[in-house]
């Protein structure tokens, strides 16, 4: 059980990602925890403002320090000891190793900031980490929050159901093969023979050989970090042999 206490000014944002499929069953069977806390509830005055505009000038909204302190202090307070974590573009780049560190902890404490981020104070004397999901520009940091507990949930054991937990919790070295279900012809566009011919070894190259020639067109820099050996070697050699395309 892993539990994720959410700041937030847009509570709401949660509800659809977390009420459907693989997530709402890990929350019904108790296997995640989500509570959401709206940071403009710790704000004083008669305008619970949170924002303010920067000193020195410049575009945009600050978040202010006050309401910020004061929620995450009394969200840490309550539960085991946990890290603070806020999502912005200038954190830790998040991958599959980062995800299997974070799915490792009881509790996760997640800041989501909105307009031009959070005054320099939070970021220096409360938060412990800063993780990014990519290099874009969102406008809040929900959707990565979001992103962080789908892809945290499901490493936990009871999350996914029947598949290998093994599969789900690594990042392939390989791009996958490509895949087809019925009809056995789409308007002309027919599967692979070798597909349908129920000769197992045959299927088992062919997804191989064709998972390695996606990984060497889309992602090479795979192929640099986990350089391929026996079988694999001699089928990028057939592929480097194949005439290309173009
Ligand atoms: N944000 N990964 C919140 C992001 C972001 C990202 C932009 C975070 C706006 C206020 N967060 N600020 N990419 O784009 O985490």
């Amino acid at each position: 059980m892993i539990r994720f206490d959410i700041l937030t000014l847009f509570p709401e944002m949660f509800a659809s990602v977390l009420g459907e499929s693989i997530l709402k069953r890990a929350v019904q069977a108790g296997l995640i925890e989500v509570r959401l806390f709206d940071f403009r509830d710790w704000a004083e005055g008669r305008h619970r403002q949170v924002d303010d505009v920067p000193y020195g000038g410049g575009d945009g909204m600050v978040l202010k320090p006050e309401p910020l302190f004061a929620a995450i202090r009394a969200v840490r307070a309550e539960g085991p000891e946990s890290p603070v974590t806020l999502l912005t573009p200038q954190g830790r780049r998040l991958d599959q190793a980062l995800v299997q560190e974070l799915a490792a902890r009881p509790r996760l404490i997640l800041v989501c900031g909105r307009y031009a981020g959070v005054d320099e104070r939070v970021r220096r004397h409360l938060v412990d980490e800063e993780l990014s999901i990519g290099d874009y520009v969102l406008s809040g940091g929900e959707l990565p929050a979001l992103v962080v507990i789908e892809a945290v949930a499901r490493l936990l054991p009871g999350v996914l159901g029947n598949q290998d937990s093994a599969a789900a919790d690594s990042f392939p070295r390989r791009l996958e093969a490509p895949q087809y279900t019925r009809p056995l012809e789409f308007e002309g566009h027919a599967v692979p023979e070798v597909l349908v011919s129920g000769h197992h070894e045959a299927i088992r190259r062919w997804r191989k050989k064709e998972s390695l020639r996606r990984t060497l067109e889309r992602r090479p820099d795979l192929l640099e970090k986990y350089p391929p050996e026996g079988e694999e070697a001699a089928l990028l050699e057939e592929l480097a042999g194949e005439p290309g395309r173009g």
